[in-house]
């Protein structure tokens, strides 16, 4: 058991990511087991849900777009993503076999119509915040362990976030798989190194 201002943050380990869903990220699912395990190393266990209402803006379906294109949204170039964790349908559910007993907080994101949220802590305008910085501050918490889905996305604007927050963070790169569109992978990786991210 880490001390208790450590705690594990596990990025969108759903079912549209895992594959079979509709984002589907090569071997999402098999890092399930391995996050489990760990969560009993963690004083505090943080999941984070991506949370989309139906015809969202980062969906080439609501623009007629291709998916996997990118669009420029007033905060900036945003990739259109196929439909997927769209609030209240199965894709948007955890995987079956995470977990979730153990979390002491639930964050969802990406429920703002108009903007895409990436990070765990702001959304993808890098201004407007989804409370979890507050939540974790309040709480005493200093230090966090991120895994989860997907490295390039979620896992990398979420640590890089947290670390210009003043945390302490660390990536577990074996208990995260990545989408690795268009060198988004070493992209993300160089990103976090140079925010003080340490991938282990
Ligand atoms: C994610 C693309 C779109 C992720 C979420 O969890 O990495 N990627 N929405
Ligand atoms: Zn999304």
């Amino acid at each position: 058991m880490t001390s208790i201002n450590e705690a594990l943050l596990v990025i969108d380990v759903q079912n549209d990511f895992c594959p079979g869903g509709a984002l589907a990220v090569p071997e999402g699912d098999l890092i399930v087991p391995g996050i489990n395990a760990l969560m009993d190393d963690f004083a505090a266990v943080i999941l984070t849900q991506d949370w989309h209402p139906a015809g969202h803006s980062s969906f080439a379906s609501t623009h007629g777009a291709d998916p996997m294109t990118v669009t420029e949204m007033p905060y900036g170039p945003q990739v259109l993503w196929p439909d997927h964790c769209i609030q209240g349908m199965s894709g948007a559910l955890f995987h079956e076999d995470l977990q979730t007993d153990r979390a002491d907080m639930v964050i969802r994101k990406g429920y703002n119509p108009a903007i895409d949220s990436y990070s765990a802590l702001f959304e993808n305008d890098h201004t407007t915040p989804t409370g979890l910085e507050g939540y974790l501050k309040t709480r005493g918490i200093t230090k966090l362990t991120f895994v989860g889905l997907a490295t390039d996305f979620c896992v990398n604007y979420s640590a890089v976030d947290a670390a210009k927050a003043g945390f302490e963070v660390s990536v577990r790169l074996d208990l995260c798989r990545a989408i690795d569109f268009d060198g988004s992978l070493d992209a993300a990786k160089a990103g976090m190194k140079d925010a003080g991210v340490k991938l282990i």
